[in-house]
């Protein structure tokens, strides 16, 4: 028996995470004012209508529920231009490694995304058949860091909490896979991700040997 694995999708599969700062920070600045490196690290994870909430708060705006709904919406096309012409050149590196080593073996694995563009983006990488369940912005009701998304994931994989393993690159999305009692691993920068049971900064810094130890049940 092994355990089951949760990866997040945006940082650490894929690295869309750099065309949601950029896409949200050409909105701050079409408003007359920026986002830095370090704001951006408090949105990874963070839903859309959250992070432009969180984004409107640095800038001192307030909109109104049009105008807010507008936005997201432009910050969401001008988002998915950015991402369209992903394929399976765009896996992080060291994920295909992991995915294979998985399939392989059997051990299922699921999806706990908080975007609402999962599912496309997981097309465009070729590997969304792979995943036995797919949970993201579009299935739950409450955002990371609230633990719902990893919750509903272990259920889709048929396993308790306290078995699955989870791989995050938020400080959101750490948080949540702790509350859920999951075993967390951040990957990126362990200052940040200081929360997680265990650091890396991308994939190819994990070994097979330590999947296999930490899938043990
Ligand atoms: C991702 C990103 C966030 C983004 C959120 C919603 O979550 O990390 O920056 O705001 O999804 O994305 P969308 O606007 O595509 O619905 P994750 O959980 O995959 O890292
Ligand atoms: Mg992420």
């Amino acid at each position: 028996n092994t355990k089951g694995i949760i990866f997040d999708l945006d940082g650490v599969i894929v690295d869309t995470a750099k065309f949601h700062y950029l896409a949200w920070r050409k909105m701050a600045n079409d408003l007359g004012f920026d986002i830095t490196l370090e704001q951006n690290e408090q949105l990874k994870g963070v839903s859309r209508v959250h992070s432009l909430e969180q984004i409107l708060g640095w800038g001192n705006r307030t909109v109104s529920s049009t105008e807010f709904a507008q936005l997201m919406s432009s910050k969401n096309e001008d988002y998915l231009s950015r991402i369209a012409h992903m394929n399976d050149e765009d896996l992080l590196p060291g994920v295909k490694t992991i995915l294979d080593f998985l399939t392989e073996n059997h051990i299922p694995f699921a999806l706990g995304s908080a975007s609402k563009n999962a599912r496309p983006i997981l097309k465009g990488l070729k590997i969304e058949k792979r995943f036995k369940a797919i949970v993201d912005g579009n299935d739950v009701t409450k955002a990371k860091p609230d633990p719902e998304v990893f919750l509903i994931a272990a259920q889709k994989l048929d396993m308790q909490p306290e078995d699955c393993v989870v791989f995050e690159d938020s400080v959101a999305g750490v948080e949540a896979a702790n509350r859920a009692g999951m075993t967390s691993i951040g990957i990126g920068d362990k200052e940040i991700l200081k929360e997680a049971d265990h650091n890396f900064n991308d994939f190819t810094e994990i070994y097979i040997d330590f999947i296999k130890q930490i899938i043990k049940k």
